[in-house]
């Protein structure tokens, strides 16, 4: 076993009294001493459970996943290493030391452990799946980077990487907001295979798949603007051109078949066909001042190592 001073396993954790002691005492039987629960201030026993299982406990001050994990990482953790896990005890303790390699042999500075790789029966449902396929294709498109599982739980990286990242997201979106992070901030991240399991019985997800769902594909369309800004105006220009495009088809028909006019549409058509082509313009130029940028610190990290 290696020694694991340097690492914080932090569990947040809400209303989770039927799995919580379980999981802080299979990361301590596994020589984690440094265990922390962040709790979203649950009406159950989960503090004091998580207390005697031999975590420190904190309680976090806002709401939210998200809210609780930035907190925790920015005031209560001092190790340079943290191991992010779920306290459903749905996450794997034979896995960390694989989560935790890459960070220590200095290829990562943040990993993801992929659930889809030992997926047991009942771990995800149908519609949660499928979504987290459609959230991880989408991300692909916009960002370029197959991390296979961007909305996993199990998550181990640097502290001082993730301080370096710009996160906002109170909730469920902070798992997406931290892929995106990583992207813009050329984070080095490694994806490992992992087991996922269904929650034991007794224990309930906080997660509602519709709303987190669309919060999560919000919160993937708002990153675009500055990391594929093409994708951002050129997805919107595409549809007005294509709509415009559409209408106009449909007022040349009328006119050149039917004889009959329709010059409130054909105005609908004009105006349509601008919008979405300027749209396109902005997203092309906008793409090629983001590619400068690109370039620009490309060049001065070069300069700066060549001190
Ligand atoms: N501190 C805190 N933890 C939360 C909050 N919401 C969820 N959690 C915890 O975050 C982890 C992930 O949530 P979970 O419901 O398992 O989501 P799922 O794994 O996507 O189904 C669990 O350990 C929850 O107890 C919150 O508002 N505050
Ligand atoms: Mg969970």
């Amino acid at each position: 076993m290696t020694d694991s001073d340097d690492v914080c396993v932090l569990l947040p954790a809400m209303d989770e009294a039927a799995t919580v002691a379980e999981v802080v005492s299979g990361f301590r039987d596994a020589g984690f001493s440094n265990v922390l629960v962040t709790d979203g201030g649950s009406d159950d026993d989960t503090r004091e459970i998580a207390r005697e299982a031999g975590a420190r406990v904190v309680r976090q001050s806002g709401r939210g996943k998200g809210q609780a994990v930035r907190e925790a990482v920015r005031d209560h953790v001092d190790a340079p290493y943290v191991l992010l896990a779920d306290a459903d005890a749905t996450y794997d303790v034979a896995d960390a030391d694989a989560m935790l390699a890459p960070l220590r042999d200095g290829d990562a500075d943040h990993v993801i452990g992929d659930r889809f790789a030992d997926m047991r029966s009942g771990a995800m449902t149908r519609l949660n799946r499928v979504g987290n396929r459609l959230i991880n294709l989408t991300f692909r498109a916009i960002h370029g980077e197959q991390y296979r599982d961007i909305l996993s739980g199990y998550r181990a990286f640097t502290r001082a990487s993730f301080l370096r990242m710009n996160l906002t997201a109170d909730g469920f979106g902070i798992e997406t907001e931290m892929a995106v992070e990583c992207v813009k901030n050329r984070i080095p991240v490694r994806v490992v295979p992992i087991t996922y399991r269904p929650r034991p019985n007794g224990s309930a997800t906080n997660l509602h798949p519709v709303r987190d769902g669309g919060v999560i594909f919000l919160e993937l369309y708002r990153k675009a603007k500055t990391n594929n800004p093409l994708f951002y105006f050129g997805s919107i220009g595409a549809l007005s051109t294509t709509a415009g495009v559409v209408m106009a088809a449909y007022v040349l028909y009328r006119w050149i078949v039917r004889g009959v006019g329709h010059e409130i549409i054909a105005v609908g058509a004009v105006g349509a066909t601008i919008l979405g082509i300027q749209l396109l313009i902005f997203g092309v130029l906008a793409d090629m001042i983001l590619t400068l940028h690109r370039e620009q610190l490309a060049h001065r990290e070069r300069v700066s190592d060549g001190d």
